[in-house]
């Protein structure tokens, strides 16, 4: 991509209306701009590292056999009193009325739609296990929508909803999920700690927030040291046997604002961090409290009728692109990882109009592109100290600046972002690092 022709509306100044550093460099990158209170529109470089993120939970879930459809936004009240959802939401939920005067809303979650299809469907015992997810828009008229992104009234989130015969299947589709979970958020650069949640009427230990510290973090929650170490995450094998890696992180103390247990906080003495959370995930267990709405029910082996018992699995996508703006950040700017940059490198032109500069900035560009790199190219005839500002605003994990001095010596200045290690270097050399 060139920025001459990409469309990056980048800001020196800092945004008054945002409270919070992701915020402030979402709007300032050129990555959003707010419609209205809690909503926004992603704009290019936005919605590249949006559809990054997205495709690495993709990847995840399709990994443990979770299947991909996709359901509306909009749905019938109906559905909802079904479940005696739909008065019990409350104002969070957006209400609409259609032509025929039928209620309507703009979905919150999709327990209801997704179980009514289900039930539809699903006749004896062999259907089942099942997992089901998407990635759609929600709508929640939140009360307080603040720190852009991360908590939003309009947002973009996975939900997936698993379907088994019984309790210990349930539990397999738990725990698949939760290791799904840490390999998603590594992924993407994250310690994202699983932390008991409230389980609401079931009770039970299976429902865990995903949660990554950070100051500007919603609420406070509180966890063992070891949860956060390299060290020791660096002993789990995410591979192993679901159940052992569940209970690894498990048997660890991490509770979120409501859970949290002021007696074992105590006696974990200096191994107790307490810190502000970003939920990120959030997986939980429910029995049947849908599927018996729904009339989900098979036919078992011996004629019996079973209801399928449930669990919905969120991860908030949209939110992920502050979050980890909020874990990776400097003075001048975002810091991508590279799992989910918006494009792997930015390339400086630091003379436009100078022949060898151009040239030398041409070939490399293409060399890039034709190698697979994702590489944006500032040929724009823009001073150079505003060219390299931008770049440390936008955070692209790598930087190659060329000048008529650099040219001359046949070399390259090749940055690394996060580092700010510098290296002079020949172009095939830059190539091979990216490459590599
Ligand atoms: N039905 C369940 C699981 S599918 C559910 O809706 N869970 S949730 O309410 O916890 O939402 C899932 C994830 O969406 C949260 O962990 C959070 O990361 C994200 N999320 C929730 N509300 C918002 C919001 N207002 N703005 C941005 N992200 C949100």
């Amino acid at each position: 991509m060139r920025l001459s022709r990409f469309f990056m509306p980048t800001i020196k100044e800092t945004p008054s209306e945002a409270q919070i550093v992701s915020h402030r460099l979402m709007l300032r990158a050129g990555m959003i701009r707010q419609s209205s209170a809690g909503i926004y529109s992603w704009l290019p470089l936005g919605l590249r590292v949006l559809r990054k993120i997205e495709q690495i939970v993709r990847e995840e879930q399709d990994a443990i056999g979770a299947q991909e459809m996709l359901m509306p936004t909009i749905q019938p009240a109906d559905l909802w009193r079904k479940s005696e959802r739909y008065d019990a939401y409350g104002p969070e939920m957006l209400r609409i009325t259609d032509r025929h005067d039928r209620d309507m809303l703009y979905g919150p979650t999709n327990e209801e739609q997704v179980t009514e299809i289900f039930a539809d469907a699903a006749k004896s015992y062999r259907d089942l296990p099942k997992m089901l997810y998407h990635i759609q828009w929600k709508f929640r008229d939140e009360v307080r929508p603040r720190f852009g992104v991360m908590r939003g009234r309009e947002f973009f989130m996975k939900d997936a909803y698993s379907f088994d015969l019984d309790f210990e299947g349930a539990k397999r589709s738990y725990n698949k999920q939760f290791v799904a979970y840490l390999k998603t958020f590594k992924r993407m650069g994250l310690t994202a700690i699983p932390m008991k949640a409230d389980s609401g009427p079931i009770g039970g230990d299976m429902s865990h927030e995903f949660v990554i510290l950070a100051d500007t973090g919603e609420s406070e929650v509180g966890c063992h040291r070891d949860l956060l170490e390299n060290e020791w995450l660096n002993t789990i094998d995410l591979e192993g046997d679901l159940q052992v890696v569940v209970d690894s992180f498990t048997d660890k103390y991490a509770a979120t604002d409501d859970e949290r247990d002021l007696d074992i906080e105590g006696s974990l003495g200096d191994d107790l961090v307490v810190a502000r959370g970003i939920e990120v995930g959030h997986i939980f267990f429910f029995g049947t409290k849908y599927s018996k709405a729904f009339n989900a029910v098979v036919t078992g082996p011996g004629g019996d009728e079973i209801t399928a018992e449930m669990g919905s699995y969120g991860i908030g996508v949209s939110r992920l692109v502050g979050g980890i703006i909020e874990a990776s950040h400097d003075d001048d700017g975002i810091i991508w990882p590279e799992s989910v940059a918006p494009f792997k490198v930015g390339l400086i032109n630091l003379k436009v109009g100078d022949d060898e500069c151009d040239k030398a900035c041409e070939d490399l560009y293409r060399q890039l592109q034709d190698a697979g790199i994702e590489v944006l190219l500032d040929d724009r005839d823009a001073r150079a100290g505003a060219k390299f500002a931008d770049m440390d605003l936008i955070g692209l994990p790598w930087q190659v600046v060329i000048g008529p001095k650099a040219v001359e010596a046949g070399v390259v200045e090749f940055k690394n972002r996060a580092s700010g290690d510098r290296q002079e270097i020949s172009a095939e050399a830059a190539i091979a690092q990216l490459t590599a």
